[in-house]
């Protein structure tokens, strides 16, 4: 069981988000977000292959409280995909509050994938955007080149970990969340309901010590 995880050829590690804007002093704090940068390092370490995303809006987007007058962050609003989170405006392209931790060091990670980018759409998965239909590549790109097993780690564990896991399972990886490699928002709940939606779906969450 152990042996199976140890990182090999076909793996890839998935390094959701490890942005300013969502570590302590950032516009969207994730609590200790910062604490995952030293274990992200390390775990990277393991890994031939590691693919980085990077949340990438553009000024006045949608999923921006600030772009609803009246309105508040943290509330959520329904938008013509569904449900919407209202998030303090974050992770602005090419603003500070984007660029990776200065801390994060993987020189050997193979891409960054920007997910967000669309004004109107809100994209929490590193797969599928919020209106569950606009793909960003990465099923195709991972397909292509052999990848079948994504480990899943970063920012934040209940948002962009979660979405993502989900759709690398549903498009046919499998999927391993590394959870002491993560840190949670946990708005209302939504740290334990992540664990639970895993679960239900046959995600693994693991520690970094046992799964290398
Ligand atoms: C995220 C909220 C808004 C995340 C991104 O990376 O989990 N959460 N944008
Ligand atoms: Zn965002």
């Amino acid at each position: 069981m152990q042996a199976s995880l140890t990182p090999n050829d076909d793996d890839v590690l998935l390094v959701v988000d490890v942005q300013n804007d969502f570590c302590p002093g950032g516009a969207l704090a994730v609590p200790r977000g910062d604490e995952v940068v030293p274990v992200i390092n390390n775990l990277a370490e393991r890994f031939k292959h590691v693919v980085l995303t990077q949340d990438w809006h553009p000024a006045g987007h949608a999923s921006f409280a600030s772009s609803h007058p009246g309105r508040n962050p943290m509330e959520t609003i329904t938008v013509a995909y569904g449900d919407q989170v209202l998030w303090p405006d974050h992770c602005v392209q090419e603003r500070a509050g984007a660029e990776f931790h200065r801390d994060l060091s993987i020189p050997h990670a193979e891409l960054i994938l920007r997910k967000g980018y669309n004004h109107d759409i809100d994209s929490y998965s590193a797969f599928f955007e919020n209106d569950r239909r606009t793909a960003t590549g990465l099923a195709g790109y991972l397909h292509e080149r052999g990848l079948a097993r994504v480990f899943l780690a970063g920012l934040a564990f209940d948002f962009c970990v979660r979405f993502s896991a989900e759709d690398a399972v549903n498009a046919g990886f499998s999927a391993i969340v590394l959870e002491d490699a993560c840190r949670a928002i946990d708005l209302d709940g939504s740290a334990d309901a992540t664990r639970a939606g895993l679960e239900a779906l046959g995600v693994r969450r693991l520690e970094t010590s046992k799964a290398i």
